[in-house]
């Protein structure tokens, strides 16, 4: 996983070495808030998931941990009640840790965990930007976590967010207003189109008590049932794999005008006069490009 985090190795070498075979698995994305109550959920929906048998692994991402560094995350992970459960994997990963892209290292990550055999697959990451949306659209069902309260919470709600929910849930509803929530939550919907066939559903939970857990699962199977006799789960791998592979070939792209800076001393030249400001960003990309597609000597 470090291997595929730091791109040291490809998910196809890792998985040979490993004696792994690709395995397609079934992942969830919780997001939401800071505080809103995401790692009680996975807890509880992991728990859930034991019950029914599943093996669970989980990939717990923080973009800001560059910031707060990864004492925080630990103890985020710790605080997960399946440690001495065999069944249950916790994968913490940080920005920082990761090279070209979290959302990369995460759909690889879990690719890696399906083909360990891990039935469903949970990722965490606290929804505030674009780079946590990126990250949570790589899961099959994306669930959205609001919490009452602090009177404009939906609003805090990015709009990008409510767009990719295939499910809702208003957790902490033990506090007052989750209804309120309930209905602001409804009224948004009408406002951003979702997949077709499909209205993301609202579940109110309260994580800390196990309560709303049940229906949450409910959802979630509902929703998964959706995406396979819709179609919907082939159209929407098939556009993540488009993405993936535009991806790394802007990627493949980069490092190769990385090398041939190093020798080709027209490129160097181009890039140079570019920074001087005595060619303009385009025609200096024109001609890189231009140049790329000439053989090194
Ligand atoms: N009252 C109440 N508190 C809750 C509920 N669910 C979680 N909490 C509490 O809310 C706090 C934050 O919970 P976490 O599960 O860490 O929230 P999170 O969204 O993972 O937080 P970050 O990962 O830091 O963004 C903890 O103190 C939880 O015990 C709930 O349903 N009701
Ligand atoms: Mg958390």
């Amino acid at each position: 996983m470090t291997q595929l985090e730091n791109q040291s190795a490809d998910l196809p070498a890792v998985l040979e070495r490993l004696g792994l075979k690709a395995r397609e698995g079934y992942s969830v994305g919780i997001t939401g808030p800071p505080g809103s109550g995401k790692s009680t959920l996975v807890d509880k929906l992991t728990g859930r998931a034991r019950e029914a048998g599943q093996t669970v692994g989980i990939i717990a991402v923080d973009p800001t941990s560059h910031l707060t560094g990864g004492a925080l995350l630990g103890d985020r992970v710790r605080m997960m009640g399946h440690s001495h459960d065999a069944g249950v994997f916790v994968r913490s990963m940080a920005a920082r840790r990761t090279l070209g892209g979290l959302a990369a290292a995460t759909r690889d990550v879990g690719r890696l965990l399906a083909a360990a055999g891990f039935d469903l697959t949970i990722i965490e990451t606290v929804g505030v930007g674009q780079s946590e949306l990126d990250i949570v659209k790589t899961a099959d069902s994306v669930v959205v976590v609001a919490v009452p309260g602090l009177g404009d919470s939906v609003q805090t709600l990015k709009a990008g967010l409510l767009e990719v929910a295939d499910l809702f849930v208003v957790n902490k509803a033990d506090r007052p207003g989750a209804d309120r929530t309930v209905a602001e939550l409804r009224a948004m919907q009408g406002l951003v189109p979702g997949a077709e066939g499909w209205l993301a559903p609202i579940v109110q939970t309260v994580a800390t008590e196990n309560q709303g857990i049940e229906d949450l699962w409910q959802a979630l199977a509902r929703h998964r049932e959706f995406l396979e006799s819709s179609g919907e789960r082939a159209r929407r791998r098939e556009r993540r794999l488009e993405a993936e592979v535009f991806d790394l070939v802007q990627r493949k792209l980069q490092e190769r005008l990385q090398e041939r800076l190093q020798s080709d001393g027209e490129l160097a030249n181009l890039l140079e006069a570019a920074k001087r400001g005595a060619l303009d960003p385009h025609a200096a990309a024109a001609r890189i490009v231009a140049q790329l597609d000439t053989p090194a000597d």
